[in-house]
């Protein structure tokens, strides 16, 4: 691949975009290549990802928009259709995703990390939704996740004003988790992600699943779907020993560390 890069470490994979000379921007290449990232992991060996960008100065600076400039209608909507696909394929990704912001996260670069589980940064970070300054609404689901994971009048300001806020800014309206020094941003994802990993998979996905399809519907249908799957975790090798550990007072109360139960 020409600018994704892979990497695993035990249950946790890193997917890295490795654009630097253009502050790791989207363009259809990038979208392309993680798109058939995502699609080659194995699920039965990784229980959470952590999405990066190369260099210590950006995440991702946004689409491309030497790329975008010159699109005609027809090519604009094919872009953002390959995007919004690739965007929603990480949402919904059946395993945790982190996003490690570590400079820049501008645009598609904020919508990206909105379409993670969770976000954590370095000081350096920044994010923003500049669209409006360039004739564009945010076209990558910004419009519609930001409102959803901050408050509903600061995702407007944000994107109205198109301002960019700092690290410190996005930790105090909610946006991201925590905020690291650049040097230490991965061994905390790192560690986070292990931390994911050593849980029980099937469960850890049905919440991933529980949380993200019941804040579609109502509180009646959601309960419903928490339901269904809080009791697909019934029968598993994990829900036993994860219950048999707590009644045989197993002072370490490990998960054993099980591949994967596809059912
Ligand atoms: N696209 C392409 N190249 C970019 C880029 C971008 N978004 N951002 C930076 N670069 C390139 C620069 O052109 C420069 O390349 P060279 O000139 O060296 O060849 C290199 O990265 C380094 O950038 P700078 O020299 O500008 O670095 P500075 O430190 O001075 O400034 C910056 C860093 C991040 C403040 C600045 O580069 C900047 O403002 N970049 C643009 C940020 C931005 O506006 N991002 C939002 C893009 S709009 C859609 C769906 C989605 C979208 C659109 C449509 N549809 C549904 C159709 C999404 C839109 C966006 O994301």
């Amino acid at each position: 691949m020409e600018f994704i890069t892979y990497e695993q470490e035990e249950f946790v994979g890193v997917i890295t975009i490795n654009r630097p000379k253009a502050l790791n921007a989207l363009n259809s290449t990038v979208l392309d290549e993680l798109n058939a990232t995502l699609d080659n992991v194995d699920l039965n060996t990784t229980r959470c990802l952590i999405l990066t960008g190369a260099g210590d100065k950006s995440f991702v600076a946004g689409a491309d928009i030497g790329e975008m400039s010159t699109l005609t209608k027809a090519e604009g909507e094919a872009f953002g259709k390959k995007g919004n696909d690739v965007f929603r394929k990480l949402e919904t990704f059946p395993i945790p995703v982190i996003a490690a912001v570590n400079g820049f996260a501008l645009g598609g670069g904020c919508e990206i990390s909105l379409s993670c589980d969770i976000r954590i940064c370095s000081e350096n970070a920044m994010f923003g939704q500049p669209e409006v300054g360039l004739g564009i609404t945010p076209g990558f689901g910004g419009t519609q996740r930001l409102a959803r994971t901050i408050n509903v009048g600061m995702a407007k300001q944000l994107i109205y004003s198109a301002r960019n806020i700092k690290a410190d800014e996005a930790y105090r309206i909610g946006l991201v988790n925590a905020v690291y020094p650049q040097e230490e941003l991965m061994d905390q994802a790192k560690k986070l992600a292990s931390t994911i990993a050593k849980n029980a998979p099937i469960a850890v996905r049905n919440c991933k699943k529980a949380i993200n399809d019941g804040l579609q519907v109502d509180m009646d249908k959601a309960i419903v779907i928490e339901e269904k799957l809080f009791g697909d975790c019934f029968e598993t090798e994990d829900q036993k020993a994860g219950m048999g550990n707590f009644l045989e007072k197993d002072k370490e109360k490990k998960l054993k560390v099980v591949p994967f139960q596809n059912k």
